[in-house]
């Protein structure tokens, strides 16, 4: 029988998965759920034949340079792999794999969660009723804007912005959508999607924008301040995805200034800090990186990185090789 590969985990996990890790392979667990240190990373990456890092891991260029003979797989715990250096990963002949898919259906909850938390002002008026500064119903107070009829900008037309798609079609709103490629006539049509080459001339004309692609070089602040002054003043917008893909100095003095609508973030661009300005943006709902945080998201996660290891080990192809196209 072939030795069990040694696998070290960064993060700690749901408990059905570490148990299911321990039985396949020689697992080293993270008992205590700190973020491991970068001695510690250097540590596991010099003696592990497959590492299993989340999103709050830099595995850089140097990391993976000082890794050992061994690793030969990194099984990234998350759909978001802008935290490792892939040319790198490829260079030294290390495969990497992440779990796409499983979060889709909980990442598009979450972001049409946050466009109605938004649009219909509801953590302020939970908040001012917690706060009892609740003076009683009015005909014009707490008027928060409608969805039904509206405009949404899907950026990013993947199985997240898909799944965002279809949710934004049941709540009455017309879907648009900037890609890098057009998708098929059968999605297309099923979704009444509006395609837009030019995401400049999309951004000008929604009521909502939605970023649903991966963090990449190329789509590195694909929101930058001047896309961003494109938006119309009423404009919200949302971002489930990644902190870097949006110029979040200038969202928070756009919001503030009133220059736009509003705004409900999941992700910053350097967690767990966050523009200080935006703290002061009222028309703003920010949530702590928990778009796809739901016990079955994570235990799904879970298995698709088992699968993973598990085909790797036996010497095939795993799933969800993470190719080229990312770089
Ligand atoms: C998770 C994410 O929090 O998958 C991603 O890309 O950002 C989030 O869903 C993360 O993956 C945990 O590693």
């Amino acid at each position: 029988t072939r030795k069990k590969p040694l696998v070290v985990v960064t993060r700690k996990l749901p408990d059905v998965i570490e148990t299911r890790m321990m039985e396949l392979f020689d697992t080293r667990l993270n008992a205590d759920d700190q973020p491991r240190s970068a001695e510690e990373l250097l540590a596991a990456v010099q003696t592990a034949d497959v590492l299993v890092p989340t999103v709050t891991d830099r595995i850089d260029e140097a990391l993976i340079k000082a890794a050992g003979e061994n690793l030969k797989l990194i099984a990234s715990f998350g759909a978001g792999v802008d935290h490792i250096d892939l040319k790198a990963a490829k260079a030294k002949g290390i495969t990497v794999t992440n779990t796409p898919g499983v979060l889709a259906e909980d990442t598009a909850d979450m972001t049409m969660a946050l466009i109605l938390a938004v649009c219909r002002r509801i953590n302020e008026g939970e908040q001012t009723l917690r706060e009892g500064e609740w003076q009683g119903w009015a005909p014009t107070w707490m008027l928060g804007r409608r969805l039904y009829g509206k405009r949404i900008g899907i950026i990013g037309m993947g199985r997240i912005g898909t799944a965002l798609a279809r949710r934004a079609r049941a709540f009455g709103l017309s879907v648009h959508y900037h890609n890098r490629n057009r998708v098929g006539p059968e999605l297309e049509a099923e979704l009444e999607a509006t395609y837009w080459e030019s995401l400049d001339q999309m951004l000008a004309r929604m009521d909502i924008v939605s970023i649903n692609c991966p963090h990449t070089p190329a789509t590195f602040h694909i929101l930058s301040a001047r896309r961003l002054k494109l938006l119309q003043k009423h404009a919200v917008i949302v971002n489930t995805a990644r902190g870097e893909l949006i110029d979040e100095k200038t969202l928070a003095d756009l919001l503030i200034a009133g220059d736009i609508g509003g705004a409900g973030l999941d992700v910053y661009e350097r967690e767990p800090q966050l523009a200080p300005k935006l703290l002061r943006a009222k028309n703003t709902v920010l949530l702590p990186h928990m778009a796809s945080a739901t016990l079955e998201g994570r235990i799904d996660m879970g298995e698709r990185v088992i699968i993973n290891i598990k085909t790797f080990a036996d010497g095939h192809k795993p799933p969800d090789r993470v190719l080229g196209e990312l770089l």
